[in-house]
């Protein structure tokens, strides 16, 4: 007999999603809805759902998502649902987890570790009682009954100090065939300690700068003591990027625009772009953005100007003078202040100067 497992975590529902505008953050609330669907469509022929902690980002959720989810669980009958609170939905007094009914094939665990057996397998699992649940809940933990299949669903902090630590040793010595993990946002490979193997599926849709790249969840067929296939399925809607873009040697509004298409490839994604290197261009990042069609999209200006600037204030001129209250002044303003002043006052000396010339 194999057990299909859909493992997921962190979907962190209803979460404020900073850096967005009122009307991008509806749209990212129904993305996140479809992601979900998408994964209730790949838990049609499991026999078992994991959410392992943070389903949703804290304890005031509202009435569409809890209906909306209900709705989504319902059409799943046959397989079960297995979820835990983690740190933002922990379990305390007022959690939506104790008032709201999300069906029968749901089940919700408990602060204290809980089995619930079936005839195929033992399934183990806790819920946070805090925001920073110190316990750790795997510390002198057995399994039951270890000729069946045992599978164990936490939210946890592996090798922290906080947010349920577990310790390797602790796993390798469970008895667990498979742990599900929630906590770490950026999904682990299938790892294996002793008999069991575990891993962090991370979460399944990006909700900021650093939760870049592909997200999804975990499809796992296991037997006793074998796993047949531990797929990484992505199921995200829109993926963040944070990336650097050097534009030394290059100048002008275009061909930055064109070395970031480079990257951006015209998907509409949510990009965040860090120019680096050394331009003397003042950069107007607000013309970039208008000039790229993304989804969302953020412009920093980190490039130095390409000058030396100690040199330059030594040398006789207006531009060395200019150098040398520059550098004085330095204390009073941030890295990219600096630089933003030194090329604008750069660029404009030397406008005057060829202004002279001519
Ligand atoms: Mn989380």
């Amino acid at each position: 007999m194999s057990l299909k497992i859909i493992h997921c975590a962190d979907v962190h529902f209803d979460s404020a999603m900073s850096g967005l505008d009122a009307k991008k953050v509806n749209i990212r609330r129904d993305e996140m809805k479809r992601t979900f669907a998408r994964i209730i469509d790949l838990s049609q022929n499991a026999d078992m759902l994991i959410i392992a902690g943070d389903l949703f980002d804290g304890k005031h959720v509202s009435k569409s998502t809890l209906d909306f989810l209900k709705g989504e669980f319902s059409k799943i009958p046959d397989t079960k649902v297995y979820i835990i609170g983690g740190n933002h939905d922990f379990l305390g007094a007022d959690s939506v987890y104790r008032a709201f009914e999300f069906g029968s094939n749901v089940h919700v665990f408990g602060t204290e570790t809980e089995c619930v057996e079936t005839p195929e397998y033992d399934i183990w699992g806790a819920s946070f009682k805090s925001a920073n649940d110190e316990r750790e809940m795997l510390s002198s933990f057995m399994v039951k009954n270890a000729d069946k299949i045992n599978i164990g669903i936490f939210h946890a902090n592996i090798g922290g100090n906080d947010y349920n630590p577990l310790k390797v040793a602790d796993i390798e010595k469970s008895g667990l065939d498979y742990l599900a993990l929630g906590h770490i946002h950026k999904a682990t490979e299938i790892k294996q300690v002793g008999t069991t193997h575990y891993a962090y599926c991370g979460c399944p849709e990006g909700r900021g700068y650093d939760e870049t790249g592909e997200k999804g969840v975990y499809a796992i067929e296991l037997t006793k003591g074998n796993i047949l296939r531990a797929d990484f399925v992505p199921v995200c809607e829109r993926m963040y990027f944070d990336e650097e873009i050097d534009v030394t040697d290059i100048f002008g509004y275009d061909e930055i625009v064109d070395k970031i298409n480079e990257k951006y490839k015209g998907e509409k994604h949510i990009y965040r772009f860090t120019l680096t290197g050394k331009n003397n261009m003042a950069i107007d990042t607000d013309v970039l953005c208008e000039r790229i069609d993304a989804f969302s999209l953020v412009v920093r200006d980190n490039t130095k100007p390409a000058v030396d600037i100690e040199k330059l204030s030594e040398e006789f001129s207006l531009k060395g003078l200019f150098a040398r209250y520059a550098l004085a002044d330095k204390g009073n303003m941030s890295e990219e202040e600096f630089n933003e002043a030194l090329k604008v006052g750069l660029n404009y000396i030397e406008k005057e100067e060829n202004n002279e010339n001519r």
